[in-house]
């Protein structure tokens, strides 16, 4: 499919999304939001791509919802088609996502870094829930996602007052893994992405679910699961070449299988 507000390429196994509105800081409208989940489900089925880098670009990562789209916004109508349901799609994608933000996190686009599995973060990011300031509240899982990640006082103080978070400030308080020069940024989301991508599939899928389910169960349920998985592992041709190549001491060949 040809995309207009997201831009697909793949480098390698790694593929790569660019919030593609520049004009508009990368504002999400329903069109970008539709064309984000149909890149995903093209992800998710070429067996080619382990991982994939969402990225925008060097002064927004992206600013939020379309304020100019969502400010007549029928709330029947929302109600009856479950206007925000699309971003459940992108939440459940199985294959590991790395956001990479640079400029602007705010709102939504702090809401979508945050369903990614982490977050690399330029030196000009800037992380912020602003929405309380427009009169509304986060709608895509910021007020759960972002008190697990950074802890009650932060994240209240971000969504009672909209104030925004530099990126030293969030990566001490755990929202993004690592702060990467600006100009590296792509380069070094690429890397990582490929890094995760030149490893077993059912592995890696297996992994980001584990580590997910941590947030939404109890830790005896959470280890039980982890459990369950780890044994089915031992079922995969990958598993058996991985152990093998480490006794021969030579590099594995993933078949993902
Ligand atoms: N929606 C629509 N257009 C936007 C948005 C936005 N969120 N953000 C920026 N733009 C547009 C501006 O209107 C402007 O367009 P134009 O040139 O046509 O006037 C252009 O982008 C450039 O913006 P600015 O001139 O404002 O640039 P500045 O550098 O002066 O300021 C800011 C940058 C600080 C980022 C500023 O643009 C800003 O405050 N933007 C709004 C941020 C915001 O409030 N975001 C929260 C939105 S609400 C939300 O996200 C709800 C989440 C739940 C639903 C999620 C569904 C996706």
């Amino acid at each position: 499919m040809a995309y207009e507000q997201v831009r697909l390429e793949r480098r390698g196994r790694a593929a790569l999304i660019t919030l593609n509105r520049p004009k508009a800081l990368n504002a999400l409208s329903a069109d970008l939001l539709a064309e984000l989940t149909e890149a995903l489900d093209e992800i998710a089925e070429d067996e080619r791509i382990g991982a994939t880098v969402i990225t925008g670009s060097e002064r927004a990562f992206a600013a939020g919802a379309d304020i100019k789209e969502m400010v007549e916004l029928d709330p029947v109508a929302a109600y009856r088609d479950d206007f925000l349901s699309g971003w459940e799609r992108v939440a459940a994608h199985r294959k590991p996502l790395v956001a990479a933000v640079a400029g602007y996190a705010l709102g939504g686009g702090c809401e979508l870094a945050m369903m990614c599995d982490f977050i690399l973060a330029a030196d000009n990011a800037r992380f912020g829930m602003p929405e309380i300031t427009l009169g509304i509240i986060p709608g895509i899982g910021g007020t759960q996602r972002l008190i697990r990640s950074v802890g009650k006082a932060k994240a209240m103080e971000m969504i009672l007052t909209g104030r925004t978070m530099d990126a030293v400030e969030a990566e001490r308080c755990g929202l993004v893994s690592r702060i990467v020069e600006a100009a590296e940024l792509l380069d070094e989301a690429v890397r990582v992405a490929q890094r995760i991508a030149s490893f077993s599939l059912p592995a890696v899928m297996a992994a980001k679910e584990a580590v997910g389910r941590a947030n939404e169960t109890t830790l005896a349920e959470g280890i039980r699961f982890e459990r369950r998985l780890f044994y089915s592992l031992f079922a995969t041709l990958d598993q058996k070449e991985g152990m093998a190549a480490f006794l021969e001491k030579r590099e594995p060949q993933f078949r993902n299988r």
